[in-house]
């Protein structure tokens, strides 16, 4: 299934030659029958004498309602640019052969119609003015049909057109990533609410799960048609109305777009190639805000040329773009930017998840330019450059290929040892990458970083593991997995959560060494009641926890690991057979003041080995009575 789009001036023509062809008409509004004159979209279908089905997107001329028009020539696969015999090209003529030229449309016929108007030497005329015009632009050579609607002259000859042209056409690739843009949305009454549009990238079926993106609400796929017929799935290419149970009406409006559920983001920033419209006279400048249209959604948008001021009709650039509303775009997108009634440039959007550049970085710009022209491995490689660690999906995600491709891509790269491949840990989280550059910055960078640390704080043992994740910014489990491969090259070693280089060992100076073990005796002798106005500066504190000489209850009160480890097993006994111990029981049962009773009882609650119970504290799981 193929789908095909009118495009030209209005009042050519095109809404009567789709009757004729099809004999259904796509003007289905009853203002559109009023005036005649089409406002929105219309459909049609018709299977031609190859047995190939075509689905026919009507758009409107009237300038007024282009950006109607750029809703429905998002999914076409070939055009059919409708000019009237006794009129020639005009306007939007022009304007739509642009907006196509724009968005790659090279499939095509020009059909001349109303010939039943004018006479052969005139259609010979205006058929020389077509060839001129489409000269410059994608539909170039493209064969021109003469016909009328009305006398039905040359309509077999633009079937047989139509024919031939399907049988060169590619379908749509199936990469698992179903889209089906909304370009009209309805109610039926006991059936509920249906959006319609075309489906690309991938398959939905009767009863699955659908999103809206990008409000993200869900429903399940009550029901398919494609043509007015029932079908249990559609598939890519094809025209889809889709029933969906789950959500109302207003979920589902032109410019949402629906897939499955999960894995499709919307953004608010895209990194962009640009081309400028040859028929414009106006330039495009730098932070221009200007209107984005991409498949059915159209928002304002921010232009951030990259390499230069401005952009000159014919020119082309890459283009940092922000857009006012989330999009859920994906690279090798197309969109169409214009200005009050002037299309000014088109474009195809590179990258999803950019940072904000610089102008004229040399690095951004090679990095685009490898999105653009490369192959699946380089540009895998560019996206864990910029993004570090990527779980697998969301690698699959913002790149314009399959699964397959991109795991024949991981392949090589892992076999070039270009990237390092992160198993998961375990069943709720899936594979992920780093490439080998970031990996060996960043293993560098934390040896630093410990290096520093130990220069700062000769007396501690080493950095916090934590600080140093939320330094580097990495998630949990790659950190986990690079710590872990750094200690296997002895690079570091990692106890109890603090990371020291191997050779690392605090150095103590003779007046400190006496100084602590002074106070390690003070502390003994001092027992349950020691002296709280004598401790050590922090380093030196920290150094005896860590080594497990003393007990820091608080920030006052520290005890010799001996007499804390006596305490705990009194407290514990007590609390076996009483089943409680309240703060005045264990100042008796210790003999000693509140002030050292009650930091002790609260250390052991923090180490979850008792917890409050009323005026007292009882053990945790112990089956003592609570109050
Ligand atoms: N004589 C003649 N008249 C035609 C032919 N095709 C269309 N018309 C007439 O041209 C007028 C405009 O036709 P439409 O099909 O509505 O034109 P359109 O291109 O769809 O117009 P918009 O959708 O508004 O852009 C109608 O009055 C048609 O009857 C034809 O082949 N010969
Ligand atoms: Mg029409």
């Amino acid at each position: 299934m193929f789908v095909i789009g009118t495009a030209g001036h209005v009042d050519h023509g095109k809404s009567t030659l789709v009757k004729a062809l099809t004999g259904i008409d796509p003007d289905r509004l009853k203002e559109e029958k009023e005036r005649e004159m089409t406002t929105d979209l219309g459909f049609a279908w018709l299977r031609l004498p190859n047995g190939v089905e075509i689905s026919i997107i009507d758009v409107p001329g009237h300038e007024r309602f282009v950006k109607n028009m750029l809703a429905g020539v998002g999914g076409m696969d070939l055009v059919l640019l409708i000019i009237a015999a006794d009129e020639g090209v005009r306007q939007q003529t022009r304007e739509h052969l642009a907006i196509l030229d724009l968005l790659g449309v090279k499939q095509g016929i020009v059909v001349l119609t109303k010939s039943d108007l004018v006479d052969e030497e005139w259609l010979d005329l205006v058929e020389t003015e077509i060839e001129e015009l489409l000269m410059q632009s994608s539909l170039n050579g493209s064969p021109i049909a003469r016909c009328s609607a009305i006398t039905e002259n040359g309509l077999s000859e633009l079937v047989d057109h139509l024919t031939l042209s399907t049988d060169t056409l590619v379908p749509r690739p199936d990469i698992g990533k179903p889209r089906l843009w909304i370009d009209r949305s309805f109610t039926i009454s006991g059936f509920g609410s249906v959006a319609t549009g075309t489906l690309i990238g991938g398959i939905i079926k009767v009863g699955q799960e659908i999103e809206v993106v990008p409000t993200l609400k869900r429903g399940r796929v009550r029901g398919l048609q494609t043509h007015s017929q029932e079908i249990q799935q559609a598939l890519p290419g094809s025209r889809v109305a889709v029933n969906i149970s789950g959500l109302s009406h207003d979920d589902i409006n032109r410019g949402s777009l629906l897939s499955s559920p999960g894995w499709l983001k919307a953004t608010r920033t895209i990194d962009t190639t640009l081309r400028m419209a040859r028929s414009t006279d106006r330039t495009l400048k730098h932070n221009a805000l200007i209107n984005f249209y991409s498949g059915t959604a159209e928002t304002t948008a921010r232009i951030r040329l990259l390499e230069t001021e401005a952009l000159a009709p014919g020119d082309v650039g890459f283009a940092q773009i922000r857009l006012q509303e989330p999009l859920p775009l994906l690279e090798g997108d197309l969109f169409i930017l214009r200005t009050g009634d002037t299309t000014l440039a088109g474009g195809a959007v590179l990258d999803t998840t950019p940072k904000r550049h610089r102008k004229s970085d040399r690095a951004v710009l090679d990095r685009l330019q490898t999105i653009l022209t490369g192959s699946a491995e380089e540009i895998a490689l560019v996206h864990l450059q910029e993004n570090g660690p990527l779980d697998h999906s969301d690698l699959l995600a913002i790149m314009d290929c399959t699964n397959e491709t991109l795991a024949d891509a991981v392949q090589t790269l892992t076999t070039s040892h270009q990237i390092i491949i992160l198993a998961p840990e375990n069943t709720t989280n899936e594979i992920s990458y780093v490439d080998a550059d970031t990996w060996n910055l960043s293993s560098t960078n934390i040896e630093d970083q410990v290096h520093q640390y130990h220069r700062l704080h000769p007396l501690r043992r080493g950095v916090s593991k934590e600080e140093l994740r939320t330094r580097l910014g990495w998630r949990p489990r790659e950190f986990v997995s690079l710590i872990t491969s750094m200690c296997a090259k002895n690079i570091l070693s990692d106890i109890n959560d603090l990371v020291s280089l191997p050779d690392h060992t605090p150095l103590l100076s003779s007046d400190e060494k006496s100084q602590l073990s002074n106070y390690i005796l003070e502390l003994q002798r001092g027992g349950v009641s020691p002296a709280t106005d004598n401790h050590p500066n922090s380093d030196l504190l920290a150094l005896l926890i860590d080594q497990g000489e003393v007990v820091k209850l608080s920030e006052e009160v520290v005890l010799a690991k001996g007499v804390y480890e006596s305490m705990v097993t009194t407290a514990l006994s007590y609390m076996e057979t009483h089943g409680t111990i309240t703060v005045g029981e264990a100042r008796d049962l210790f003999d000693t003041s509140r002030k050292y009773v009650l930091p002790f009882l609260e250390y052991l609650d923090n180490l979850q080995i008792t917890r409050r119970n009323g005026d007292g504290r009882v053990l945790i799981g112990s089956k003592a009575k609570e109050a």
